[in-house]
């Protein structure tokens, strides 16, 4: 058994298409879905906004590689294409591996430059934890606390301040 968090997100096309398209080929293994926000771009603010959202996934043998894999085949459906000169530019689809479980329930940590678990900047991004919270009110990212103080941090005000929940575009029936 191994559970993952999943961070969706989309700002170019039909956003909302995107990341249904990413719940719908995610399967039976997303098994919480949450809220939609629209979100301010983060770490290139030359794009137009996001919609992101969370999905918490299980499978009875994925690994933590499988996963990188399963969110890749995701983006890839959708038409993702990577502009290397832009690291943080725009995307129709990008499906991040932000923490996986093991078996055990142990969180994964490793330092591979494919994969770094959990993801290297979940702890800055208000999109990441603030959907994610929504589904799991007591979460906490490994190797850095409750998803609630980690929200609460002074550097992230203003880009919790700037998202709005968008109920309006929900995801909920897709999981
Ligand atoms: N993804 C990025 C770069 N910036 N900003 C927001 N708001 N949402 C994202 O999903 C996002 C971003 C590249 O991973
Ligand atoms: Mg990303
Ligand atoms: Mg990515």
């Amino acid at each position: 058994m191994s559970r993952a968090v999943l961070s969706i997100g989309s700002n170019l096309g039909d956003r909302l298409a995107h990341l249904r398209a990413a719940v719908t080929l995610l399967g039976g293994s997303a098994r919480q879905v949450s809220g939609v926000y629209e979100t301010p771009p983060w770490g290139d603010p030359d794009q137009p906004a996001y919609l992101n959202a969370v999905v918490i996934a299980q499978d009875p043998a994925a690994t933590a590689h499988d996963w990188l894999e399963r969110a890749r085949a995701c983006e890839t459906a959708e038409g993702r294409e990577r502009d290397p000169a832009r690291r943080f530019g725009p995307r129709t689809l990008d499906v991040d591996v932000i923490t996986v479980w093991d078996a055990d329930g142990r969180p994964v940590f490793r330092d591979d430059p494919e994969l770094t678990l959990p993801h290297p900047r979940a702890h800055l991004r208000a999109f990441v934890l603030r959907p994610w919270l929504d589904l799991r009110p007591d979460g906490a990212l490994p190797g850095h606390g409750p998803l609630a103080a980690l929200l609460a941090a002074p550097g992230l005000a203003a880009d919790v301040a700037a998202m709005t929940s968008r109920p309006d575009l929900s995801l909920e029936s897709m999981g």
